[in-house]
Protein backbone atom coordinates (compact mmCIF):
# COMPACT_ATOMS: atom_id res chain seq x y z
CA UNK A 1 0.00 0.00 0.00
CA UNK A 2 1.47 3.07 -1.45
CA UNK A 3 -0.58 6.24 -0.86
CA UNK A 4 0.11 7.94 2.54
CA UNK A 5 -3.52 8.22 3.87
CA UNK A 6 -4.36 4.48 3.25
CA UNK A 7 -2.27 3.19 6.16
CA UNK A 8 -4.93 1.12 7.74
CA UNK A 9 -3.70 2.62 11.02
CA UNK A 10 -4.84 5.92 9.66
CA UNK A 11 -7.90 5.66 8.24
CA UNK A 12 -10.27 5.28 10.71
CA UNK A 13 -14.11 4.44 10.02
CA UNK A 14 -15.23 8.10 10.51
CA UNK A 15 -11.85 9.25 7.77
CA UNK A 16 -13.91 6.71 5.37
CA UNK A 17 -16.90 8.12 5.89
CA UNK A 18 -16.13 11.96 5.61
CA UNK A 19 -14.23 11.00 2.57
CA UNK A 20 -16.75 9.09 0.60
CA UNK A 21 -19.78 11.57 1.52
CA UNK A 22 -17.78 14.25 0.12
CA UNK A 23 -17.15 15.78 3.60
CA UNK A 24 -15.21 19.38 2.96
CA UNK A 25 -13.75 19.90 6.42
CA UNK A 26 -10.55 18.44 6.36
CA UNK A 27 -10.21 19.73 2.83
CA UNK A 28 -10.07 23.73 4.35
CA UNK A 29 -6.80 23.39 6.09
CA UNK A 30 -4.67 20.44 4.42
CA UNK A 31 -2.91 18.42 6.74
CA UNK A 32 0.67 16.96 6.73
CA UNK A 33 1.51 13.57 8.77
CA UNK A 34 4.21 13.14 11.12
CA UNK A 35 4.82 9.78 13.21
CA UNK A 36 6.84 10.24 16.29
CA UNK A 37 9.13 7.18 17.45
CA UNK A 38 9.17 7.31 21.18
CA UNK A 39 12.30 5.68 22.51
CA UNK A 40 12.47 7.60 26.36
CA UNK A 41 14.54 9.90 27.66
CA UNK A 42 13.56 12.87 30.18
CA UNK A 43 10.65 14.03 28.43
CA UNK A 44 8.11 11.39 28.90
CA UNK A 45 10.00 10.44 32.49
CA UNK A 46 8.65 10.73 36.07
CA UNK A 47 9.76 10.14 39.63
CA UNK A 48 9.94 6.91 40.49
CA UNK A 49 9.57 5.20 44.11
CA UNK A 50 13.27 6.31 44.79
CA UNK A 51 12.16 9.88 44.38
CA UNK A 52 14.53 9.81 40.61
CA UNK A 53 13.72 10.23 37.22
CA UNK A 54 12.66 7.31 35.45
CA UNK A 55 10.88 6.22 31.74
CA UNK A 56 6.96 5.62 32.38
CA UNK A 57 5.37 3.53 29.87
CA UNK A 58 1.93 3.81 28.18
CA UNK A 59 1.20 7.43 30.17
CA UNK A 60 2.53 10.10 27.15
CA UNK A 61 -0.71 9.37 24.54
CA UNK A 62 -2.56 9.29 27.74
CA UNK A 63 -1.58 12.56 29.04
CA UNK A 64 -1.20 14.30 25.81
CA UNK A 65 -4.94 14.00 24.76
CA UNK A 66 -5.67 15.87 27.27
CA UNK A 67 -3.48 18.76 26.94
CA UNK A 68 -5.18 21.09 24.39
CA UNK A 69 -2.26 23.04 23.56
CA UNK A 70 -0.70 19.60 21.91
CA UNK A 71 -3.65 18.11 20.75
CA UNK A 72 -6.99 19.11 19.60
CA UNK A 73 -9.42 16.76 20.85
CA UNK A 74 -12.42 18.16 19.25
CA UNK A 75 -11.22 18.25 15.59
CA UNK A 76 -9.87 14.98 16.23
CA UNK A 77 -13.37 13.84 16.84
CA UNK A 78 -14.91 15.01 14.33
CA UNK A 79 -12.55 14.15 12.10
CA UNK A 80 -12.26 10.51 13.06
CA UNK A 81 -15.15 9.73 15.24
CA UNK A 82 -16.16 9.97 19.30
CA UNK A 83 -14.08 7.83 21.07
CA UNK A 84 -11.52 6.30 18.48
CA UNK A 85 -8.36 5.43 20.63
CA UNK A 86 -6.18 4.37 17.83
CA UNK A 87 -6.94 7.39 16.00
CA UNK A 88 -4.01 9.65 15.29
CA UNK A 89 -3.45 12.98 17.58
CA UNK A 90 -4.02 16.32 15.92
CA UNK A 91 -1.69 19.22 16.93
CA UNK A 92 -3.93 22.46 16.95
CA UNK A 93 -3.38 24.51 13.96
CA UNK A 94 -0.47 27.20 14.30
CA UNK A 95 -1.26 30.04 12.64
CA UNK A 96 0.76 31.04 9.81
CA UNK A 97 1.67 27.39 8.42
CA UNK A 98 0.39 25.76 6.09
CA UNK A 99 -0.83 22.26 6.98
CA UNK A 100 -2.67 21.20 9.68
CA UNK A 101 -0.32 18.06 11.78
CA UNK A 102 -1.54 14.68 12.81
CA UNK A 103 0.78 12.36 14.62
CA UNK A 104 1.06 9.37 15.40
CA UNK A 105 3.41 7.89 18.50
CA UNK A 106 5.04 4.85 18.43
CA UNK A 107 6.49 4.30 21.96
CA UNK A 108 9.13 1.64 22.30
CA UNK A 109 9.12 -1.23 24.83
CA UNK A 110 11.17 -1.04 26.69
CA UNK A 111 11.60 3.66 27.20
CA UNK A 112 15.20 3.81 27.80
CA UNK A 113 16.97 6.49 29.24
CA UNK A 114 19.07 7.42 25.97
CA UNK A 115 22.06 6.20 28.80
CA UNK A 116 21.63 2.72 28.14
CA UNK A 117 20.71 2.92 24.39
CA UNK A 118 22.87 1.26 21.94
CA UNK A 119 24.06 0.54 18.14
CA UNK A 120 21.00 -1.85 18.04
CA UNK A 121 18.29 0.68 19.03
CA UNK A 122 19.79 3.19 16.39
CA UNK A 123 19.16 0.68 13.68
CA UNK A 124 15.33 -0.03 14.83
CA UNK A 125 14.97 3.45 14.49
CA UNK A 126 16.17 3.45 11.30
CA UNK A 127 14.25 0.39 10.41
CA UNK A 128 11.12 2.22 11.64
CA UNK A 129 11.29 4.78 9.75
CA UNK A 130 12.22 3.12 6.48
CA UNK A 131 9.22 0.69 6.89
CA UNK A 132 6.91 4.03 7.13
CA UNK A 133 8.63 6.19 5.13
CA UNK A 134 5.77 6.80 2.09
CA UNK A 135 3.06 6.70 4.49
CA UNK A 136 4.48 9.99 6.46
CA UNK A 137 5.25 13.26 5.39
CA UNK A 138 8.50 13.85 8.11
CA UNK A 139 9.38 11.57 11.41
CA UNK A 140 9.74 13.08 15.39
CA UNK A 141 11.98 10.89 17.38
CA UNK A 142 11.86 11.56 20.97
CA UNK A 143 14.98 10.71 22.70
CA UNK A 144 16.55 11.21 25.36
CA UNK A 145 19.28 14.06 25.40
CA UNK A 146 22.68 12.55 27.38
CA UNK A 147 23.59 10.56 23.96
CA UNK A 148 21.08 11.96 21.17
CA UNK A 149 24.04 13.60 19.20
CA UNK A 150 25.56 9.91 19.02
CA UNK A 151 22.11 9.23 17.52
CA UNK A 152 21.68 12.06 15.49
CA UNK A 153 24.91 11.70 14.06
CA UNK A 154 24.38 7.50 13.49
CA UNK A 155 20.84 8.27 11.51
CA UNK A 156 22.28 10.92 9.24
CA UNK A 157 24.38 8.17 7.77
CA UNK A 158 22.26 5.15 7.95
CA UNK A 159 19.40 6.62 6.39
CA UNK A 160 20.67 6.86 2.22
CA UNK A 161 19.04 9.48 0.07
CA UNK A 162 16.70 11.04 2.68
CA UNK A 163 14.26 13.52 1.01
CA UNK A 164 12.02 13.79 4.37
CA UNK A 165 12.38 15.39 7.41
CA UNK A 166 13.62 13.68 10.38
CA UNK A 167 13.82 15.77 13.62
CA UNK A 168 15.42 13.95 17.22
CA UNK A 169 14.11 15.35 19.93
CA UNK A 170 13.95 15.33 23.91
CA UNK A 171 14.01 18.00 26.98
CA UNK A 172 15.82 18.45 29.76
CA UNK A 173 12.29 19.16 32.35
CA UNK A 174 9.66 16.00 31.77
CA UNK A 175 6.59 16.88 29.38
CA UNK A 176 4.66 16.40 32.42
CA UNK A 177 6.16 18.97 34.91
CA UNK A 178 4.49 22.75 35.24
CA UNK A 179 7.92 23.71 34.21
CA UNK A 180 8.98 21.92 30.85
CA UNK A 181 10.52 22.54 27.56
CA UNK A 182 9.34 19.35 26.24
CA UNK A 183 6.34 20.77 25.40
CA UNK A 184 8.01 23.47 23.40
CA UNK A 185 10.93 21.15 21.53
CA UNK A 186 7.93 18.82 21.03
CA UNK A 187 5.41 20.69 19.12
CA UNK A 188 7.70 23.01 17.49
CA UNK A 189 9.57 19.78 15.93
CA UNK A 190 5.91 18.81 15.00
CA UNK A 191 5.50 22.17 13.45
CA UNK A 192 8.41 21.52 11.19
CA UNK A 193 8.44 17.74 10.52
CA UNK A 194 4.92 18.52 9.02
CA UNK A 195 5.52 21.89 6.98
CA UNK A 196 8.72 21.67 6.30
CA UNK A 197 10.84 19.24 3.79
CA UNK A 198 14.34 19.52 5.08
CA UNK A 199 15.79 16.38 4.22
CA UNK A 200 17.83 16.28 6.95
CA UNK A 201 18.22 13.94 10.55
CA UNK A 202 18.19 17.50 12.54
CA UNK A 203 18.27 18.12 15.79
CA UNK A 204 15.36 20.36 17.94
CA UNK A 205 16.50 21.91 20.86
CA UNK A 206 16.10 25.30 22.59
CA UNK A 207 14.32 26.68 19.99
CA UNK A 208 16.61 26.09 17.06
CA UNK A 209 16.84 23.32 14.57
CA UNK A 210 20.42 22.33 14.31
CA UNK A 211 22.44 19.37 11.47
CA UNK A 212 22.07 16.48 13.55
CA UNK A 213 25.46 15.30 12.84
CA UNK A 214 27.03 18.35 13.96
CA UNK A 215 25.37 18.75 17.18
CA UNK A 216 26.97 18.23 20.87
CA UNK A 217 25.51 18.26 24.18
CA UNK A 218 26.99 21.21 25.39
CA UNK A 219 25.12 21.60 29.17
CA UNK A 220 23.06 19.01 31.67
CA UNK A 221 21.19 22.33 32.97
CA UNK A 222 20.52 24.94 30.04
CA UNK A 223 17.51 24.34 28.19
CA UNK A 224 19.54 25.74 25.44
CA UNK A 225 21.66 22.13 26.16
CA UNK A 226 22.80 21.50 22.20
CA UNK A 227 24.97 23.36 20.29
CA UNK A 228 26.58 22.96 16.62
CA UNK A 229 29.76 24.42 17.10
CA UNK A 230 31.26 24.22 13.58
CA UNK A 231 27.60 25.35 11.25
CA UNK A 232 24.77 27.88 11.67
CA UNK A 233 21.51 26.54 12.66
CA UNK A 234 18.95 25.38 9.64
CA UNK A 235 16.51 27.26 11.23
CA UNK A 236 15.74 28.83 14.19
CA UNK A 237 12.12 29.64 15.92
CA UNK A 238 10.78 32.85 17.24
CA UNK A 239 7.52 33.78 16.95
CA UNK A 240 7.86 32.48 13.01
CA UNK A 241 9.86 29.72 11.63
CA UNK A 242 12.78 31.22 9.73
CA UNK A 243 14.29 28.39 7.77
CA UNK A 244 17.99 29.14 6.30
CA UNK A 245 17.69 26.99 3.31
CA UNK A 246 21.17 28.01 1.77
CA UNK A 247 22.41 25.63 4.59
CA UNK A 248 20.45 22.73 3.73
CA UNK A 249 22.65 19.52 2.30
CA UNK A 250 20.66 17.51 0.07
CA UNK A 251 21.68 14.47 -1.11
CA UNK A 252 22.27 15.15 -5.11
CA UNK A 253 22.24 11.34 -5.99
CA UNK A 254 18.86 10.27 -7.96
CA UNK A 255 18.66 7.26 -6.03
CA UNK A 256 15.41 6.48 -3.77
CA UNK A 257 15.66 6.34 0.08
CA UNK A 258 16.99 3.36 1.93
CA UNK A 259 18.50 2.22 5.12
CA UNK A 260 22.07 0.28 6.10
CA UNK A 261 21.41 -0.49 9.50
CA UNK A 262 24.87 -2.76 10.00
CA UNK A 263 26.69 -0.98 12.20
CA UNK A 264 30.35 -2.09 12.88
CA UNK A 265 30.99 -1.71 16.30
CA UNK A 266 34.60 -2.02 16.96
CA UNK A 267 35.12 1.70 17.29
CA UNK A 268 36.18 3.68 19.78
CA UNK A 269 36.97 7.04 20.73
CA UNK A 270 40.59 7.44 22.07
CA UNK A 271 41.67 11.31 23.84
CA UNK A 272 44.81 11.69 24.02
CA UNK A 273 46.35 13.68 27.66
CA UNK A 274 49.79 14.51 28.54
CA UNK A 275 51.84 11.81 29.61
CA UNK A 276 49.07 8.98 28.30
CA UNK A 277 51.17 5.56 29.21
CA UNK A 278 52.34 3.26 26.17
CA UNK A 279 49.91 0.32 27.86
CA UNK A 280 46.86 2.34 27.58
CA UNK A 281 47.21 3.24 23.99
CA UNK A 282 48.54 0.18 22.96
CA UNK A 283 45.32 -1.64 24.50
CA UNK A 284 43.03 0.75 23.10
CA UNK A 285 44.63 0.20 19.75
CA UNK A 286 44.26 -3.54 20.33
CA UNK A 287 42.11 -6.07 18.06
CA UNK A 288 39.21 -6.25 17.36
CA UNK A 289 39.65 -2.61 17.26
CA UNK A 290 38.69 -1.39 13.42
CA UNK A 291 38.38 2.52 13.63
CA UNK A 292 39.60 4.90 16.21
CA UNK A 293 38.61 8.62 16.52
CA UNK A 294 41.98 9.86 18.03
CA UNK A 295 41.07 13.29 19.20
CA UNK A 296 43.69 15.57 19.69
CA UNK A 297 45.35 18.86 21.07
CA UNK A 298 44.58 22.11 18.98
CA UNK A 299 44.65 21.59 15.40
CA UNK A 300 45.43 17.99 15.44
CA UNK A 301 48.46 18.06 17.34
CA UNK A 302 49.58 14.55 18.95
CA UNK A 303 52.84 14.55 21.42
CA UNK A 304 55.24 14.19 18.68
CA UNK A 305 58.36 13.55 20.68
CA UNK A 306 56.48 10.21 21.80
CA UNK A 307 57.50 7.72 19.48
CA UNK A 308 56.26 4.71 21.18
CA UNK A 309 52.99 5.97 20.41
CA UNK A 310 53.78 7.21 17.02
CA UNK A 311 54.96 3.91 16.20
CA UNK A 312 51.82 2.34 17.89
CA UNK A 313 49.68 4.37 15.29
CA UNK A 314 51.93 3.64 12.56
CA UNK A 315 51.06 -0.42 13.04
CA UNK A 316 47.52 0.26 13.57
CA UNK A 317 47.46 2.06 10.46
CA UNK A 318 49.17 -0.98 8.20
CA UNK A 319 46.78 -3.41 10.16
CA UNK A 320 44.21 -1.75 8.33
CA UNK A 321 42.17 -0.13 11.16
CA UNK A 322 41.22 3.49 10.47
CA UNK A 323 41.98 6.02 12.45
CA UNK A 324 40.85 9.66 12.08
CA UNK A 325 41.91 12.84 14.07
CA UNK A 326 39.86 14.89 15.45
CA UNK A 327 40.48 17.93 17.71
CA UNK A 328 39.02 18.04 21.28
CA UNK A 329 38.76 22.15 20.87
CA UNK A 330 35.13 22.20 20.21
CA UNK A 331 35.48 24.27 17.63
CA UNK A 332 37.37 24.42 14.76
CA UNK A 333 39.14 22.12 12.41
CA UNK A 334 42.31 20.11 12.35
CA UNK A 335 45.29 20.38 10.20
CA UNK A 336 48.13 20.03 9.22
CA UNK A 337 49.90 23.36 10.46
CA UNK A 338 52.16 22.06 13.22
CA UNK A 339 55.21 19.64 13.60
CA UNK A 340 53.20 17.99 15.74
CA UNK A 341 50.24 17.38 13.88
CA UNK A 342 51.74 16.72 10.35
CA UNK A 343 53.65 13.40 12.14
CA UNK A 344 50.05 11.85 12.25
CA UNK A 345 49.45 12.50 8.89
CA UNK A 346 53.34 10.74 7.94
CA UNK A 347 51.79 7.78 9.65
CA UNK A 348 48.38 7.11 7.48
CA UNK A 349 46.36 8.97 10.35
CA UNK A 350 43.36 10.45 8.35
CA UNK A 351 42.52 14.40 9.12
CA UNK A 352 38.68 14.42 10.21
CA UNK A 353 38.60 18.05 9.84
CA UNK A 354 35.79 19.58 11.95
CA UNK A 355 33.93 17.04 12.43
CA UNK A 356 32.88 16.07 16.08
CA UNK A 357 33.57 13.32 17.99
CA UNK A 358 30.52 12.03 17.60
CA UNK A 359 29.68 12.65 14.43
CA UNK A 360 33.31 10.98 13.47
CA UNK A 361 32.52 7.72 15.69
CA UNK A 362 28.80 7.17 14.06
CA UNK A 363 30.82 7.57 10.70
CA UNK A 364 33.61 5.20 11.21
CA UNK A 365 30.92 2.64 12.34
CA UNK A 366 28.76 2.86 9.62
CA UNK A 367 31.87 3.52 6.76
CA UNK A 368 33.37 0.54 8.38
CA UNK A 369 30.08 -1.54 8.15
CA UNK A 370 29.68 -1.06 4.42
CA UNK A 371 30.64 -4.37 3.31
CA UNK A 372 30.92 -3.67 -0.39
CA UNK A 373 33.73 -0.60 0.31
CA UNK A 374 37.33 -1.57 0.35
CA UNK A 375 39.74 -0.52 2.60
CA UNK A 376 40.94 2.36 0.02
CA UNK A 377 37.24 3.71 -0.35
CA UNK A 378 36.57 3.37 3.36
CA UNK A 379 39.46 6.15 3.72
CA UNK A 380 38.02 7.86 1.21
CA UNK A 381 34.84 8.42 2.41
CA UNK A 382 35.91 9.15 6.34
CA UNK A 383 37.45 12.34 4.49
CA UNK A 384 34.66 13.40 1.93
CA UNK A 385 31.35 15.03 3.31
CA UNK A 386 28.63 12.79 3.13
CA UNK A 387 25.76 14.37 5.16
CA UNK A 388 26.87 18.03 5.91
CA UNK A 389 29.28 16.55 8.87
CA UNK A 390 32.26 18.35 7.94
CA UNK A 391 33.54 20.97 5.99
CA UNK A 392 36.53 20.01 3.51
CA UNK A 393 38.47 22.89 2.42
CA UNK A 394 37.79 22.43 -0.76
CA UNK A 395 34.19 23.36 -0.44
CA UNK A 396 33.64 26.12 -2.64
CA UNK A 397 32.62 29.64 -1.30
CA UNK A 398 28.84 30.45 -1.80
CA UNK A 399 29.03 33.64 -4.10
CA UNK A 400 27.77 37.28 -2.52
CA UNK A 401 24.23 38.08 -3.12
CA UNK A 402 24.99 40.88 -5.48
CA UNK A 403 22.06 39.86 -7.49
CA UNK A 404 19.21 40.38 -4.55
CA UNK A 405 21.67 43.05 -3.27
CA UNK A 406 20.86 45.07 -6.38
CA UNK A 407 17.36 44.88 -6.05
CA UNK A 408 17.36 45.91 -2.62
CA UNK A 409 19.69 48.96 -3.40
CA UNK A 410 17.04 50.10 -5.40
CA UNK A 411 13.93 49.11 -3.03
CA UNK A 412 15.89 50.87 -0.27
CA UNK A 413 15.80 47.43 1.50
CA UNK A 414 18.81 46.91 3.68
CA UNK A 415 18.44 44.40 6.99
CA UNK A 416 19.65 40.81 7.14
CA UNK A 417 15.83 40.07 7.33
CA UNK A 418 14.47 42.10 4.24
CA UNK A 419 17.29 40.41 2.16
CA UNK A 420 16.57 37.14 2.62
CA UNK A 421 12.76 37.61 2.59
CA UNK A 422 13.57 39.92 -0.99
CA UNK A 423 15.46 36.29 -2.15
CA UNK A 424 12.83 33.99 -1.39
CA UNK A 425 10.42 36.19 -3.36
CA UNK A 426 12.69 36.84 -6.33
CA UNK A 427 14.58 33.51 -6.62
CA UNK A 428 11.43 31.02 -7.36
CA UNK A 429 10.15 33.51 -9.92
CA UNK A 430 13.29 33.80 -11.57
CA UNK A 431 13.98 30.32 -11.74
CA UNK A 432 10.68 29.43 -12.96
CA UNK A 433 11.35 31.59 -15.60
CA UNK A 434 14.91 30.15 -16.77
CA UNK A 435 13.36 26.81 -16.62
CA UNK A 436 10.41 27.81 -18.80
CA UNK A 437 13.51 28.83 -21.19
CA UNK A 438 14.86 25.65 -20.40
CA UNK A 439 18.36 27.15 -19.64
CA UNK A 440 20.44 25.01 -17.87
CA UNK A 441 23.14 27.53 -17.30
CA UNK A 442 20.87 29.98 -16.12
CA UNK A 443 19.87 27.75 -12.93
CA UNK A 444 22.97 27.29 -12.59
CA UNK A 445 24.13 30.68 -12.25
CA UNK A 446 21.15 31.67 -9.70
CA UNK A 447 22.02 28.79 -7.77
CA UNK A 448 25.94 30.36 -7.52
CA UNK A 449 24.18 33.69 -6.34
CA UNK A 450 22.69 32.08 -3.63
CA UNK A 451 19.45 30.52 -4.78
CA UNK A 452 17.65 27.41 -3.30
CA UNK A 453 16.64 25.58 -5.95
CA UNK A 454 13.97 23.67 -3.94
CA UNK A 455 12.59 27.05 -3.23
CA UNK A 456 8.67 27.77 -3.92
CA UNK A 457 6.40 29.91 -4.55
CA UNK A 458 3.65 31.64 -3.01
CA UNK A 459 1.64 28.64 -4.02
CA UNK A 460 4.58 26.41 -2.59
CA UNK A 461 5.16 25.31 -5.89
CA UNK A 462 8.99 24.43 -7.10
CA UNK A 463 11.33 24.13 -10.03
CA UNK A 464 10.34 20.85 -10.29
CA UNK A 465 6.31 21.25 -10.40
CA UNK A 466 7.00 23.56 -13.01
CA UNK A 467 9.52 21.39 -15.22
CA UNK A 468 7.61 17.91 -14.59
CA UNK A 469 4.41 20.25 -15.74
CA UNK A 470 6.09 21.06 -18.60
CA UNK A 471 7.78 17.46 -19.81
CA UNK A 472 11.54 18.84 -19.88
CA UNK A 473 13.49 15.76 -18.91
CA UNK A 474 16.62 17.75 -19.44
CA UNK A 475 15.82 19.57 -16.28
CA UNK A 476 14.03 17.30 -14.61
CA UNK A 477 17.63 15.34 -14.76
CA UNK A 478 19.39 18.64 -14.06
CA UNK A 479 17.50 19.38 -10.79
CA UNK A 480 16.90 16.39 -9.57
CA UNK A 481 21.08 16.41 -9.68
CA UNK A 482 20.78 19.40 -7.99
CA UNK A 483 19.39 18.23 -4.73
CA UNK A 484 15.98 19.27 -4.92
CA UNK A 485 13.07 17.37 -3.15
CA UNK A 486 10.98 15.39 -5.02
CA UNK A 487 8.00 15.69 -1.85
CA UNK A 488 7.30 19.03 -1.41
CA UNK A 489 2.96 19.92 -2.06
CA UNK A 490 1.65 22.49 -3.47
CA UNK A 491 -0.58 24.16 -2.08
CA UNK A 492 -3.46 22.15 -3.50
CA UNK A 493 -1.70 18.99 -2.19
CA UNK A 494 0.04 17.98 -5.60
CA UNK A 495 4.18 16.77 -6.07
CA UNK A 496 6.06 17.03 -8.84
CA UNK A 497 5.26 13.19 -9.58
CA UNK A 498 1.86 14.25 -10.13
CA UNK A 499 2.43 16.84 -12.43
CA UNK A 500 4.12 14.11 -14.63
CA UNK A 501 0.99 11.73 -14.14
CA UNK A 502 -1.25 14.23 -15.46
CA UNK A 503 0.93 14.96 -18.93
CA UNK A 504 1.56 11.32 -19.27
CA UNK A 505 5.44 11.67 -19.25
CA UNK A 506 6.46 8.29 -18.78
CA UNK A 507 10.42 8.86 -18.47
CA UNK A 508 10.01 12.24 -16.24
CA UNK A 509 7.97 9.64 -13.65
CA UNK A 510 10.47 6.54 -14.11
CA UNK A 511 13.51 9.24 -13.30
CA UNK A 512 11.02 10.72 -10.35
CA UNK A 513 10.24 7.39 -9.03
CA UNK A 514 13.97 5.94 -9.29
CA UNK A 515 14.85 9.35 -6.67
CA UNK A 516 12.51 8.09 -4.44
CA UNK A 517 9.17 9.74 -5.17
CA UNK A 518 5.94 7.94 -4.40
CA UNK A 519 1.74 8.91 -5.06
CA UNK A 520 0.64 10.57 -2.08
CA UNK A 521 -3.24 11.34 -1.26
CA UNK A 522 -5.70 8.64 -0.54
CA UNK A 523 -6.62 5.47 -2.36
CA UNK A 524 -10.11 6.35 -3.01
CA UNK A 525 -8.48 9.58 -4.80
CA UNK A 526 -6.69 7.60 -6.82
CA UNK A 527 -8.88 5.10 -7.69
CA UNK A 528 -11.50 7.81 -8.72
CA UNK A 529 -8.35 9.37 -11.31
CA UNK A 530 -8.46 5.87 -12.51
CA UNK A 531 -11.94 5.20 -12.71
CA UNK A 532 -11.89 8.67 -15.04
CA UNK A 533 -8.76 7.66 -16.93
CA UNK A 534 -10.89 4.43 -18.02
CA UNK A 535 -13.98 6.35 -18.98
CA UNK A 536 -12.15 8.47 -21.12
CA UNK A 537 -10.50 5.44 -23.01
CA UNK A 538 -6.92 6.67 -21.99
CA UNK A 539 -4.81 3.63 -21.82
CA UNK A 540 -2.07 6.22 -21.54
CA UNK A 541 -3.08 7.54 -18.34
CA UNK A 542 -3.71 3.77 -16.85
CA UNK A 543 0.12 3.09 -17.52
CA UNK A 544 1.37 6.12 -15.76
CA UNK A 545 -0.77 5.53 -13.00
CA UNK A 546 1.38 2.12 -13.15
CA UNK A 547 4.51 3.72 -13.48
CA UNK A 548 4.23 6.21 -10.51
CA UNK A 549 3.30 3.18 -8.32
CA UNK A 550 -0.54 2.81 -8.05
CA UNK A 551 -2.17 0.05 -7.43
CA UNK A 552 -4.33 0.01 -10.54
CA UNK A 553 -7.28 -2.39 -8.32
CA UNK A 554 -7.81 0.19 -6.28
CA UNK A 555 -11.91 1.21 -6.31
CA UNK A 556 -13.42 4.30 -6.23
CA UNK A 557 -15.94 6.10 -3.70
CA UNK A 558 -18.54 3.80 -5.22
CA UNK A 559 -16.70 0.50 -5.01
CA UNK A 560 -16.13 0.72 -8.99
CA UNK A 561 -12.90 -0.03 -10.44
CA UNK A 562 -11.00 1.56 -13.33
CA UNK A 563 -12.01 -2.36 -15.45
CA UNK A 564 -15.71 -1.81 -13.90
CA UNK A 565 -15.80 1.57 -16.28
CA UNK A 566 -13.67 0.39 -19.27
CA UNK A 567 -15.97 -3.13 -19.29
CA UNK A 568 -18.86 -0.69 -19.48
CA UNK A 569 -17.55 1.63 -22.67
CA UNK A 570 -16.52 -1.37 -24.13
CA UNK A 571 -12.86 -0.45 -24.48
CA UNK A 572 -11.36 -4.04 -25.08
CA UNK A 573 -7.74 -2.90 -25.32
CA UNK A 574 -8.21 -1.37 -21.48
CA UNK A 575 -9.66 -4.81 -20.00
CA UNK A 576 -7.03 -6.59 -21.26
CA UNK A 577 -4.35 -4.05 -20.09
CA UNK A 578 -5.99 -4.15 -17.00
CA UNK A 579 -7.21 -7.97 -16.01
CA UNK A 580 -3.95 -9.23 -14.70
CA UNK A 581 -3.51 -6.42 -11.96
CA UNK A 582 -7.24 -7.75 -10.45
CA UNK A 583 -5.61 -11.05 -9.34
CA UNK A 584 -5.41 -10.07 -5.87
CA UNK A 585 -9.75 -9.05 -6.24
CA UNK A 586 -12.35 -12.10 -5.77
CA UNK A 587 -14.51 -12.82 -8.93
CA UNK A 588 -17.82 -11.79 -7.00
CA UNK A 589 -15.95 -7.97 -7.24
CA UNK A 590 -16.84 -7.96 -10.64
CA UNK A 591 -20.03 -9.31 -10.46
CA UNK A 592 -22.79 -6.56 -12.49
N1 LIG B 1 19.28 10.95 31.19
C1 LIG B 1 18.34 11.51 30.28
C2 LIG B 1 18.45 10.74 28.98
O1 LIG B 1 19.37 10.94 28.24
C3 LIG B 1 18.61 12.98 30.08
C4 LIG B 1 17.56 13.74 29.29
O2 LIG B 1 16.84 13.22 28.50
N2 LIG B 1 17.46 15.06 29.48
O3 LIG B 1 17.61 9.91 28.70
Amino acid sequence: EKMVPASPTLQSPAMKRNASHGNLMSQEIKEARVRVIYTGGTIGMMRNEQNVLAPTPNALVRLIRKYPNIHDEEYAQRRFGPGASMAPLVLPFVEGEARRVLYQVTEYTPLLDSSNMTMHDWARIANDIYQSYEFFDGFVVLHGTDTLSYTASALSFMLENLGKTVIITGSQLPIFETRTDGKDNFTSALIIAGNYVIPEVCVFFGNKLLRGNRTVKVSTNAMDAFNSPNVPPLAHIGINVIVDYRQIFRPCSVERFCVYPQLDENVGLLRIFPSISLSTFRAFLAPPIRGVVLQSFGSGNMPSNRKDLIDELQAACERGVIVINCTQCPNGSVSARYATGKVLFDVGVIPGYDMTPEAALAKLAYVIGKTEWSLKVKKEMMQSNLRGELTSMSAPKLEDYDLVDAVARSLHLSSPEELDQLGATLFPAMINAAVVEGNIKKINNLKAYGADLSGSNHDYRTALHLACQLGNMEIVRHLLHNGVSVHIRDRYDRTPLQEAVSTDNHEIIQLLISCGAHLTGSSRAVGEQLCAAASRGSLKRLQSYQLAGADLSLPDPSGRTALHVAALHGFVELVHYLLPFMENRHEQDFLG
